[in-house]
């Protein structure tokens, strides 16, 4: 009987493995817009911002807890953040002021 419950148990413990390991989320930019407005991921978590659109943009965030800068990349290229820090990102675009979006980040 212990047997099968250590068997049991290390089962579980594979198919949770999943959920442990960072996921990753991408997020288009397309029509000057992102497309979601917000996404909520977990700290740890990678977040691929994806350049459909036939021009550049430049994805930005100045919140305190960890600000990035992109730079300018062009149609059909992706660039990776890892959110390394827990909280909420307001994600901006650098050439196209108005494209905004928030990215919360759990601990
Ligand atoms: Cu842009």
């Amino acid at each position: 009987m212990r047997i099968l419950f250590n068997t049991v148990l290390a089962a579980a413990a594979l198919l949770s493995l999943p959920s442990l390991a960072s996921q990753e989320h991408v997020v288009a930019q397309k029509g000057k817009a992102f497309a979601a407005q917000t996404l909520s991921i977990k700290v740890g978590d990678k977040v691929s911002f994806r350049n459909d659109d036939g021009f550049s943009h430049n994805i930005f965030s100045l919140t305190d807890a960890m600000p990035f800068d992109l730079g300018t990349y062009g149609a059909g290229q992706v660039k990776t953040v890892v959110f390394g820090k827990p909280g909420k990102f307001e994600i901006e675009c650098a050439i196209h002021p108005d494209m905004r979006m928030m990215i919360n980040v759990a601990p």
